[in-house]
């Protein structure tokens, strides 16, 4: 199983969201579940608009490090900009987990090394992938171990196709 974090938080984030899965399949990565979209508070740096957070399982054959090239090339291509670590972004794409493969390169590591502390990740994951092992534990116990304040941050709204018409 391979999982994606997705998260935008300026401009139309819903669409920005929409426009990210359709550029995947386009590439030729199949999407086979998507979360529902969740409206999340910024972490680590505040002062910026809440985020829309959802996580998607694909299929694809290609490696991580090709997987990671065609996912900044998404980003490219819907705008984003990197103006500093951590602030806004149009559209942000981040492998979360890749088979079992644990992956330590000078560009990539997976699992992704904060998931398991950011309830934007874990809140969405929980409801595709609630038993998935990740850092020694299930995503689903991983997110109950977040303090309530963290977990009250994130908040479920629909499904995408339901945001986007
Ligand atoms: N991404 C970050 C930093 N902070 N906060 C929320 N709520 N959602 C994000 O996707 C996010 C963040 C760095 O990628
Ligand atoms: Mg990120
Ligand atoms: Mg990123």
């Amino acid at each position: 199983m391979i999982y994606i974090a997705l998260g935008a938080n300026i401009g139309e984030r819903a669409t920005q969201l929409s426009a990210a899965i359709d550029e995947m399949e386009r590439t030729g990565l199949t999407v086979t579940k998507q979360s529902s979209v969740y409206e999340t508070a910024p972490v680590g740096y505040t002062e910026q608009p809440s985020f829309y957070n959802m996580v998607v399982e694909v299929e694809t054959r290609q490696s991580p490090d090709e997987l990671l090239d065609i996912l900044q090339q998404i980003e490219h291509r819907l705008g984003r900009e990197r103006l500093f670590k951590n602030g806004p972004r149009t559209i942000d794409l981040d492998i979360l987990f890749y088979n079992e493969e644990d992956i330590q390169s000078e560009y990539l590591t997976v699992p992704h090394p904060r998931m398991q502390e950011r309830a934007f990740v874990l809140a969405p994951l929980a409801e595709i992938a609630p038993q998935l092992i990740v850092h020694g534990r299930t995503v689903e116990s991983w997110l109950e171990r977040l303090p309530m304040t963290d977990r009250q941050d994130v908040i479920r709204l629909q499904l995408l196709s339901n945001l986007v018409k």
